[in-house]
């Protein structure tokens, strides 16, 4: 017996030496100290021996029991020990290591331009007006001297609500409204969202964004005009930027020119982007129409000035090499995060 006592002992050292986790511990312990266990098992044999062995059976299985016991308990803290070790390692976190890159957006193409635009026209002294996109036909048109069989006035053309209400097809609305509200001196740029009804294509859609310039002063001269829209021209497109004047003709101003600036890719050497004649259309402009001046209630004697629009589409398809109109407006993140 005594011997069994011995085979148990070494058996449960090694199972114990081997055990890695609390749950193998554990039903070691149960194995060998439970109710049911191996040691209890050897001892109900214990009335079948003399009485001169029954006390040495019994203090040598008491000290085994203890054995176990102490061993078990030194297993356990070494596991709770690399179990809390590993775990710390786990959740080691290495505060040098570089971040997660988080992909933050950016400003959309147009948004880019118009803002560079502002700030050229801000940085002249002018303040940026805005105002409703359903206007009235009076501020679209006839406060802008366009007459009846004016082309620009055809219902094809435009997005009537009502008779007298529609959604502006330019900015120039907003100007008005400001000449109306203020005295000259007046410098204003208005941008903003117009409507024309156009069939969709690469150069065309119902909704696009215009900035309209206006400075009404007196004395205000074709001179101010060209020196304003130069400088604009330079700033926005580089200083080697050359610019021309041709005549044109708006019912809103007179005299009316279209300014071309030369071709900001190849120089003026001629290229795709300008079709081989080393210039670029930019914009119109003219000096406001007497009449235009007069219906706002500014006295075309006393004051002058000048105004120009541009589309703000075309100028950042331009300066990105943007073919088709529609990128612009579709939001395919695969486009605008090339900008
Ligand atoms: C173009 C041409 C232009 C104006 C807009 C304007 C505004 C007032 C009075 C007179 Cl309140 N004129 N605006 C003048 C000339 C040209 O736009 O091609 N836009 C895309």
């Amino acid at each position: 017996m005594e011997e069994t006592l011995r085979k148990l002992f070494e058996d449960a050292k090694n199972e114990l030496k081997s055990a890695d986790n609390m749950k193998t511990l554990e039903e070691l312990r149960i194995k060998y100290l439970g109710k049911k266990g191996e040691l209890t098992k050897i001892l109900r044999g214990m009335g079948s021996l003399s009485p001169e062995e029954r006390p040495i059976v019994g203090k040598l299985s008491n000290e085994i029991r203890s054995e176990i016991e102490n061993m078990l308990t030194s297993r356990k803290d070494d596991i709770l020990k690399k179990e809390k070790e590993k775990k710390i390692k786990s959740e080691y976190i290495d505060i040098t290591l570089p971040g997660n890159r988080i992909d933050i957006g950016h400003k959309h193409p147009m948004t880019k331009v118009l803002d560079e635009i502002k700030e050229i026209f801000l940085g002249l002294g002018f303040s940026i007006a805005e105002g409703p996109e359903v206007e009235l036909d009076y501020y679209n048109f006839e406060a802008l001297n366009t007459p009846p069989d004016h082309p620009a006035r055809d219902l094809q053309d435009t997005f009537y609500i009502t008779k007298n209400i529609l959604l502006r097809t330019q900015t120039s609305p907003v100007q008005v409204r400001t000449m109306e509200k203020n005295k000259p001196p007046i410098k204003v740029i208005s941008p903003g969202r117009v409507y024309r009804s156009d069939e969709i294509d690469a150069t065309h859609s119902p909704v696009f964004n215009q900035i309209e310039g206006l400075a009404v002063d007196e004395g205000i001269t074709m001179g101010d005009l060209k020196g304003v829209l130069n400088l604009f021209a330079k700033r926005l497109f580089g200083s080697n930027t050359k610019t021309k004047f041709r005549p044109h003709y708006f019912p809103f101003t007179e005299p009316s020119a279209e300014m071309d600036v030369s071709c900001f890719v190849c120089g003026g050497e001629g290229c795709r982007v300008c079709g081989y004649s080393g210039w670029i259309e930019i914009l119109g402009s003219g000096m406001v129409h007497p009449n235009v001046l007069r219906m706002s209630g500014i006295d075309p004697e006393k004051y002058s000035g000048f105004a120009f629009g541009m589309g703000l589409d075309r100028i950042t398809m331009l300066s990105y090499g943007i073919d088709d109109l529609r990128l612009l407006y579709e939001n395919d993140l695969r486009f605008i995060k090339q900008f």
